[in-house]
């Protein structure tokens, strides 16, 4: 095929030639759908927000999107047309969808906070050291480039107006966004991610709303032709500007580049306003736990990505009696109450769960969850109008089917590729989870009695372990390491310090993140939950997981509930509080070494800490807390007197 060279079609330089002439385009209502709210019924400030990217982006129309299912079904129909979304005939209402093999994960690297000054967003790491806490851009500058960059990206496209509400509509927990967008996928997905619709817009009033911009940067003028899967890998960049509450990301069209209500909002964004206002946006699951005697408690976990969070949230307990109940399984939006007490909402309203490893045994409750109303993405679509991931050789027999891989390829077991991609997703609604929460979208937000913390750990660090206090829970969190994931461009396996679980989603400063959460125990009149650590990913010599994980992590569950009521089960070590001999349930398991499961052999603990200390040195030489510093010193003689 004939390729014009990108400098002669440059989109930019078109759009500038166009602003030069002053033929801006009108901002007009689409006409290609039904529905819709008019732009000239917006308020002012968003009215302004609306007309300024349309004619930067140069948009060909708006539509502002009303939330309602014919909306969303004549957006569906259009995507169908467009041949980006496939039907799946086995799921009510379900579709696939398949990316750019380029574009299928977060791209970290270019993911920026933008501020004024650099020590705002990110600590500075000693001499010679690359910073691993986020990356910063010159707020400034970065505009300018953005501003380059949006210049006519929308050519030929429409601009979706996305009224979305982080939380229940009208909570005084909640946060509005408007995201716009030149996507149609972004729009079907937002709606399940977040509540979308006009009740937002009464919501809002004349407030004001956090500013999310979004553009795969593929502009269609001249005769250039669409493609499958627009997006501008080469250009990408998710920025976040803090201090005017706004989001602008370019390029990407995937997940939580494009989905900016998800990590650019509830966790970059909504960390800095957490940090002015007094509360906390974490990357934590929320879940409820009922025992036999019908008593409820809920906890908050904090796992980095692909540590089998939507597992936990969703889990069948094995233990009997006891009850698993979801209120979110990714983000929490937390505040003390005005009994001191601390409650959680979640803020989203769908899950973005990672395919690959989902089955009836990993999580019951989320294959259930996913039979209507779902958007799978870079799944493996099988002939009879399924899905087919790994993980799912048991649920899908694959005998008299053929399957097409993510990549559109025919695919067989033998073919030596996976056939979904490793970061594939299901978007789906929250309230089809047959577990979720009575409570879950309770504007007050549910009661938090634990703070769980944990990652994948091979080695050293045991099942479970309950902090000395609050502020050596805070330690914990800090010093939290964990393998990686396929959720954002890491290759293989490799361990990483991922503080809070929240690496790659901190909005603000490392050093003023732990100092901000260290200080909560000084405001008079809290109940401070307790802090544990869990790691389900303990190897035995020949690699094998030693803990059967899944529903049995309600064993480990149950010895959280009974500490939170101080029962008397835990006993001392270096590291923190350990279930005593016999005080974790073990009954009805198949023989499983207990030992090796909390076994912490002090050159592995001494190399633990060794690795803490490094890490600090390294990335918060200068902002590291005192009362941090201390609590590492403190591990670190216990481990020496062991
Ligand atoms: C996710 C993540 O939730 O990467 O997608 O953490
Ligand atoms: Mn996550």
């Amino acid at each position: 095929m004939f390729r014009v060279p990108q400098t002669i079609l440059s989109s930019r330089w078109y759009a500038y030639t166009a602003l030069k002439r002053s033929i801006l385009p009108a901002v007009s209502q689409t006409s290609h759908l039904s529905g819709g709210v008019s732009v000239d019924s917006l308020q002012s400030e968003l009215k302004n927000f609306v007309k300024e990217s349309a004619r930067l982006c140069n948009a060909k129309d708006v539509y502002v999107c009303d939330g309602s299912a014919t909306e969303h079904n004549s957006l569906v129909a259009k995507l169908i047309s467009d041949g980006r979304l496939t039907k799946l005939d086995k799921f009510e209402n379900s579709y696939l969808v398949r990316t750019d093999p380029k574009d299928v994960a977060r791209v970290e690297s270019r993911t920026f906070m933008c501020t004024d000054n650099k020590s705002d967003s990110v600590p500075t790491p000693a001499d010679g050291v690359k910073g691993t806490l986020g990356n910063w851009a010159d707020a400034t500058s970065m505009r300018r480039e953005l501003k380059d960059k949006f210049t006519g990206c929308m050519t030929g496209r429409t601009l979706y107006v996305i009224p979305f509400s982080m939380g229940p509509v009208g909570s005084p927990l909640s946060k509005i966004g408007i995201q716009l967008t030149d996507s149609e996928y972004v729009v079907c997905s937002m709606r399940i991610m977040t509540r979308v619709g006009a009740n937002v817009l009464n919501t809002l009033g004349s407030d004001s709303f956090v500013k999310c911009l979004h553009s795969v940067g593929y502009p269609l003028f001249g005769d250039r032709p669409d493609v499958h899967w627009p997006c501008n890998p080469a250009d990408t960049v998710i920025t976040q500007f803090p201090k005017q509450r706004e989001i602008i990301s370019y390029g990407s069209g995937y997940g939580g580049n494009s989905l900016l209500g998800k990590k650019c909002f509830a966790l970059r964004i909504a960390s800095c306003i957490a940090h002015d206002e007094g509360w906390l946006a974490e990357h934590m699951l929320i879940l409820g736990i009922t025992n036999p005697q019908g008593v409820k408690k809920y906890v908050a976990a904090a796992f980095p990505s692909a540590c089998g969070k939507t597992n936990l949230a969703m889990m069948l307990p094995s233990l009997p009696g006891w009850k698993v109940e979801c209120v979110g399984d990714d983000i929490a939006w937390m505040r003390f109450d005005s009994n001191g007490q601390l409650r959680a909402i979640n803020p989203e309203n769908g899950f973005f769960g990672v395919a690959p490893g989902t089955n009836m045994s990993s999580n019951p409750n989320a294959m259930k969850t996913i039979l209507k109303n779902t958007i799978f993405t870079n799944v493996a679509h099988t002939s009879d109008g399924g899905v087919y991931w790994e993980g799912l050789e048991k649920e899908v027999p694959l005998i008299g089917k053929e399957v097409t891989s993510w990549l559109g390829d025919p695919w067989t077991p033998d073919s030596g590729k996976p056939a979904a991609h490793p970061n594939s997703r299901f978007c789906t609604p929250s309230s089809q989870c047959p577990v979720i929460d009575p409570a879950w979208e309770d504007p007050k937000g549910v009661p938090i009695e634990a703070i769980i913390f944990g990652g994948r750990r091979p080695d050293t660090i045991p099942l479970v372990y309950e902090s000395f206090n609050w502020s050596h829970g805070v330690f914990v969190g800090a010093s939290m390491r964990s393998e990686a994931t396929a959720a954002a461009e890491h290759k293989g396996r490799v361990l990483l310090h991922d503080p809070f679980a929240m690496r790659p989603f901190f909005g603000y400063n490392f050093g003023k993140y732990m100092k901000y959460w260290h200080s909560i125990q000084e405001r008079p009149g809290l109940t401070l939950p307790k802090i544990f650590h869990v790691n389900w990913f303990r190897k035995d010599s020949e690699g094998k997981f030693i803990w059967p994980g899944f529903g049995e992590n309600s064993r480990v569950l149950e010895w959280i509930f009974k500490r939170v009521d101080s029962e008397d089960i835990a006993q001392s070590t270096p590291i923190g509080y350990i279930p005593k001999p016999g005080s974790l349930t073990t009954s009805n398991l198949p023989p499983i070494d207990m030992d090796s499961l909390f076994h912490m052999p002090q050159t592995e603990l001494r190399e633990e800490v060794e690795a803490v200390r490094t890490y600090f040195k390294q990335q918060v030489p200068n902002e590291l807390p005192e009362a941090i510093g201390q609590q590492l010193s403190d591990f670190s003689e216990r481990v020496e007197n062991m």
